[in-house]
């Protein structure tokens, strides 16, 4: 477990949640959160860690961390989804097993888009928490991505595009991030001939 996770861990009973950025967790972090990531329970904070860092170290974004169960306490989801920060606009919702958590929250807050990532959890590996999130009727969309780590990490990069249509810092760096990910496959054709001999 990192030094942030566990520092996370410690503060995320508060009731408004923790702020998190490039600069640190909870007091230490600085700015406005940007965007909310929420998730069942704190056993998924482990793979939630991939999307936290993404966007914070990645992309500079803060964000709000809140653990949000439909299934065990949904009135103080809607108590924080409803009472979100004027500044959050985009939630990012992980959940496993059979998981309302991201349409819940869909149908809660009409003005903001949600995204969803199912975790790859228990008998099904994730396909129960996919099709749950994936199946929303008509009028409350969840972007769903890949069940477990590349979607939490895509879930960040998403959410980073959607705040690049008014951010162009954030477009520069999405635009880094993508010449990093190019100069990966130019290192690895580099060392290819080695590795066939
Ligand atoms: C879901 O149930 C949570 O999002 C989590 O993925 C899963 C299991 O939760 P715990 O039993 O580990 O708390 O609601």
């Amino acid at each position: 477990m990192s030094q942030d996770e566990a520092i996370l861990r410690t503060t995320l009973d508060a009731e408004t949640g923790v702020l998190i950025s490039p600069e640190g967790v909870g007091p230490a972090a600085q700015g406005s959160p940007r965007v909310l990531v929420t998730m069942g329970s704190d056993s998924d904070l482990s793979l939630m860690m991939r999307t936290i860092n993404t966007l914070r170290f990645e992309f500079g974004i803060p964000c709000l961390v809140q653990i949000n169960s439909v299934h065990r306490d949904l009135r103080s989801v809607v108590r924080h989804i409803e009472n979100l920060p004027e500044s959050v606009q985009v939630i990012i919702a992980c959940a496993g097993g059979a998981a309302h958590l991201p349409g819940n929250i869909a149908d809660l807050r009409a003005d903001l888009p949600v995204i969803g990532v199912p975790r790859d959890l228990g008998a099904l590996k994730g396909v129960d928490a996919l099709l749950s999130m994936v199946q929303m009727p008509e009028g409350a969309p969840v972007a769903v991505m890949a069940i477990g780590e590349a979607g939490a990490v895509n879930a960040a990069i998403h959410a980073a595009k959607e705040l690049a249509i008014a951010d162009p810092a954030i477009k520069d760096r999405l635009q880094t991030y993508a010449e990093k990910r190019k100069a990966r496959v130019q290192r690895q054709n580099e060392t290819l001939a080695a590795k066939l001999e």
